[in-house]
């Protein structure tokens, strides 16, 4: 398919007559802990959204149970959709290309609860256009390099294990959560076992602050690729003088909310790296704008994870497949999380890659009757 048809895919606005909100609960094979708390259940807000031809997509808010990762929860989340976001998508035709517009305009924050909707214009613009959602956005990649997260664990052993055990399975990279009291003595054991070549890196969630920096210092000369989010979400400033006292490239998760962000985190010198979540930003169109950004600064990015189910990973593994996405994504397959998920095929890794699919949209089909099964809260929105 050439250029033009993509660019009028973007373009083609789309009768969304109906939006259905679910909330599903989805066991964890494993608790995974990070600073901040610990899930062994995912509460998950799922959206159907259905076009006046009849084409269904469904999509994923990437909020979680607390408000502990960002302010943004499940509950939020639904009731922003129902009382502001829905109604907005219902009342006018809508493209890919201009479903951020709409969605944001004098909206502050919900920007996880807007992302939801964002993105599954754009899977419907792919599906109605028969086009993959990776090519709608600029994708140019056909694999993708996967990397896991690995939750914080009780001692330094079981945290070498499970890191072993992801250095086998042909993982890319592996993120070690950390949280003051087991940081660096658990890091340093992860390193002497895997050897030196290992792609190591740390994800902090914001548990640590400027007093800090002296003990983070600790973790350089353990070769990390990087530690993300060490400070929390506001830190620009504090974030580049932590920078400028350590050699450890910094990453930016929670802090960047939006192409704004980016550049001022790029100005500041706020870190060398971004993780970007399309759900964190408010979607697909201000995820690329970041992905632009960072791309003329000369900034890696990569793509990040929020133990997704199978249908927000298939955004993820989209939008990773765009040039700039030149680091391993947090894009682990489905039975890494779940006992059976809710998408057919279910996502795999093959020595240590997903392959972006060839087919319509995300690349893989909603079990609608098993999100029945796991439904514990419906509601039906249609058009006025
Ligand atoms: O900071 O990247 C994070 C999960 C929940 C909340 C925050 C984060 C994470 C992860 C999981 O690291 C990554 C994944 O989905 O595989
Ligand atoms: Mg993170």
């Amino acid at each position: 398919m050439s250029d033009a048809a993509v660019t009028d895919a973007r373009n083609r606005r789309h009768r969304v007559t109906r939006i259905e909100l679910r909330e599903i609960r989805l066991p964890l094979r494993e608790p995974f802990r990070i600073s901040s708390g610990v899930v062994s259940e995912r509460r998950i807000l799922l959206v159907r959204l259905e076009d006046l031809a009849g084409t269904v997509a469904w999509s994923e808010c990437v909020a979680g149970e607390e408000p502990n990762y960002s302010a943004e929860t499940v509950d939020t989340a639904w009731l922003a959709l129902r009382q502001w976001l829905v109604p907005r998508l219902l009342a006018e035709p809508v493209s890919a290309a201009g479903a951020d517009a709409v969605l944001r305009r004098d909206l502050r924050g919900h920007r996880m609860a807007s992302a939801a909707l964002e993105m599954g214009v754009w899977e419907l613009a792919a599906r109605c256009a028969g086009i993959p959602l990776a090519r709608l956005l600029g994708g140019t990649r056909e694999r993708v390099d996967v990397g896991i997260s690995l939750g914080i664990q009780a001692a330094p052993d079981a945290l070498v294990e499970r890191a072993q055990r992801a250095l086998d399975t042909g993982y890319r990279r592996i993120k070690l959560k950390i949280a003051p009291g087991r940081d660096v003595a658990y890091v340093r054991a992860v390193r002497e076992a895997l050897g030196d070549a290992a792609p190591l890196m740390v994800d902090a969630n914001s548990a640590y602050s400027p007093a800090d920096a002296a003990h983070l210092a600790g973790l350089d000369g353990l070769g990390l690729m990087m530690i993300e989010q060490p400070l929390e979400a506001g830190d620009l400033v504090r974030h580049a003088a932590l920078q400028r006292l350590l050699d450890t490239p910094l990453c930016l998760d929670e802090s960047i909310t939006s192409a704004a962000r980016a550049e001022d985190m790029i100005s500041l010198g706020s870190g060398r790296i971004i993780n970007i979540k399309p759900g964190r930003v408010g979607g697909f169109t201000e995820s690329l704008r970041i992905h632009d950004a960072c791309a003329a600064a000369g900034m890696p990015v990569w793509c990040g994870g929020m133990l997704e189910s199978g249908i927000g990973r298939g955004c993820n593994v989209a939008l990773a497949a765009l040039p700039n996405f030149t680091m391993p994504g947090d894009i682990s397959p489905s039975a890494r999380y779940w006992e059976r998920d809710v998408v057919t095929p279910e996502w795999t890794m093959e020595r240590g890659m997903v392959t972006v699919p060839a087919g319509a949209g995300a690349g893989v089909e909603t079990d609608e009757g098993r999100v029945d099964d796991l439904t514990m809260r419906r509601e039906v929105i249609g058009a006025p």
